[in-house]
């Protein structure tokens, strides 16, 4: 049982091979972006994963001695606290993507890629976005968000633009089991209608490229979009067939 063909979109480009590429993985909450991450950082030297911070939103200094876990709060109460979630998600992020390269990926020999566990964009264009059209995210915070986004976006381009995104698709409600399985205590009223939205707005952004971007050089990166329904923690045949996929649309 191998996983599905990839629908690649078009291809990095490789016209540029000594380039170092960087790469997101997007997909809906819990679909296994951390598990496929690692498997990719598994898989050979030349491939670099940078893990989402999510431990840094659950504990925020407020150099008051008390650490806030501001992804409870957000869950708890959307209304208020969405938008401060979505800045001080965001700005960890842009650190994140705005780390230099790991020392042993100059000299890996091959084609050395940086992988990141999400990104700016899908900060906006899923989250951030999804939240607005909920009204967790008023209209003035929308604008507030997008004013002070894309300017840092348009800033920093060049460092925070992306050759290719890993798209992990898998049906809702599959996430929702496995949001339930891994039992991250601030999770544990997502309800199946909020990943739903979610769903859309990958799917919107992703493959039906009817969301409005507002970068030009994002609306053509490629899109290697994999079946997430597979068990690519253990099926060792599943395993080698994504690798080699990605892979392939490295090379
Ligand atoms: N989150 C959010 N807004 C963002 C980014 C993340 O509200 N801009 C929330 C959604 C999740 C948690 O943070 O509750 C982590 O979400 P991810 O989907 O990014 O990461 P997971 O750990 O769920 O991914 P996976 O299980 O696929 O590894």
């Amino acid at each position: 049982r191998g996983a599905r063909q990839p629908r690649v979109h078009t291809a990095p480009d490789k016209d540029k091979p000594s380039r170092i590429l960087r790469v997101s993985l997007e997909g809906n909450i819990a679909v296994g972006k951390s598990t496929f991450a690692k498997l990719l950082n598994a898989a050979t030297k030349d491939w670099d994963v940078a893990l989402e911070p999510v431990s840094k939103w659950q504990s925020v200094d407020t150099s008051q001695e008390t650490v806030s876990n501001l992804l409870d709060i957000m869950y708890r109460d959307p209304q208020r606290w969405s938008y401060t979630f979505q800045t001080f998600s965001c700005m960890s992020r842009m650190r994140t993507q705005l780390q230099p390269p790991a020392t042993h990926l100059l000299g890996s020999g091959g084609q050395p890629v940086q992988v990141f566990e999400r990104s700016v964009y899908s900060d906006r264009y899923i989250f951030a976005l999804t939240l607005f059209e909920m009204g967790c995210i008023n209209a003035t915070e929308w604008a507030v968000y997008q004013n002070w986004h894309s300017f840092l976006l348009e800033q920093f381009a060049q460092r925070l633009e992306l050759e290719g995104i890993i798209y992990l698709k898998a049906p809702p409600q599959m996430c929702l089991e496995r949001l339930q399985r891994r039992g991250r205590d601030e999770e544990k009223d997502v309800k199946l209608d909020y990943l739903e939205k979610l769903h859309v707005q990958h799917e919107n952004w992703l493959v039906n490229k009817s969301t409005e971007l507002h970068f030009e050089q994002l609306k053509r990166v490629p899109v290697l979009e994999l079946d997430a329904t597979v068990d690519f923690e253990k099926d060792k045949e599943v395993k080698n067939n994504l690798i080699s996929q990605v892979r392939n649309f490295f090379s």
